[in-house]
């Protein structure tokens, strides 16, 4: 593939793109989901980039539910696999948690090439593939509906990432506790879940395995962060940081 400068002001972000286009090729990503990344990419400048309070606040009472949660879950799609499969194993074993893969344009093919990846990465189980994903969440129509029954199906915390708002409303209906990863603070999914993370998965999953590392040599510092946390709050506070920076930006011109 053709050479990106080292000086390249967006190398970064360029070189996520062609692995996003690599990952399409051996079929682990979808074409909507190079969209969906580029959606993912307009947001990520609104908020220049980084991890903000905002994210912080949110991935420190994602990392005390994860520690706490008696079957913990991260679920995996295509576009999380593609970008972070080394980092959402070495999360899953530090919490621990199971891995799930649960796609929303689910084929076979697909959910094979995931669970390669992921083992390539060092996952030693992978959820949720082939007649693994045979129970059902109740009243939700997408593919998405598929899980395993000792990942998804009976977990009490679920990480995910890059997901559409149906399943993240119908997940917390069944009384689970969701975390979403998402840069957009105005999606279905940000609003229903239980803890929203506007951050990018390439920085949010390895900053929250640093968190859950950090909190489980604080137990006490847990339960402090668990009886405080308001996800409304949260999403006031990245609305108003995108807001309030462009304003900046235009007032800087
Ligand atoms: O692999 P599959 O079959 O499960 O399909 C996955 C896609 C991504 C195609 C599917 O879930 C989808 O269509 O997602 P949406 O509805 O486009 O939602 C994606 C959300 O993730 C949007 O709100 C984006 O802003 C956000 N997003 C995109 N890239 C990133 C991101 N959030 C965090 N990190 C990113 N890198």
């Amino acid at each position: 593939r053709g050479i990106v400068p080292e000086n390249h002001p967006r190398r970064d972000s360029i070189l996520l793109r062609e692995r996003l286009v690599e990952a399409m090729e051996k079929e682990i990503v979808v074409p909507q989901g190079l969209i969906a990344h580029g959606r993912g990419e307009c947001f990520d400048y609104l908020i220049g980039e980084k991890t903000r309070d905002f994210a912080q606040i949110a991935i420190e009472e994602a990392a005390a539910l994860l520690i706490t949660a008696k079957n913990p879950v991260l679920s995996v799609n295509g576009n999380t696999a593609a970008l972070v499969p080394t980092q959402l194993v070495e999360l899953a074993n530090t919490i621990p948690a199971k891995l799930e893969v649960n796609l929303f344009y689910r084929d076979t093919v697909r959910e094979i090439a995931i669970e390669k990846a992921l083992r390539q990465a060092g996952a030693k189980e992978v959820l949720g593939v082939g007649e693994d994903a045979s129970e059902t969440i109740p009243e939700l129509f997408s593919q998405r509906r598929r899980v395993s029954k000792r990942g998804i199906f009976s977990a009490d915390v679920v990480l995910l990432a890059l997901e559409d708002g149906d399943r993240t409303e119908a997940l917390t209906r069944i009384g689970k506790k969701v975390i979403a990863i998402d840069l957009n603070p105005l999606s279905r999914t940000s609003m229903k879940a239980t803890v929203t993370i506007v951050d990018n998965v390439t920085r949010a999953i390895p900053a929250l395995k640093e968190k859950v590392m950090e909190l489980k040599r604080d137990p006490e510092r847990v339960n402090r962060i668990l009886e405080s946390y308001d996800n409304r709050e949260v999403l006031r506070k990245a609305m108003r940081y995108m807001a309030e920076r462009l304003n900046q930006l235009s007032l800087d011109l």
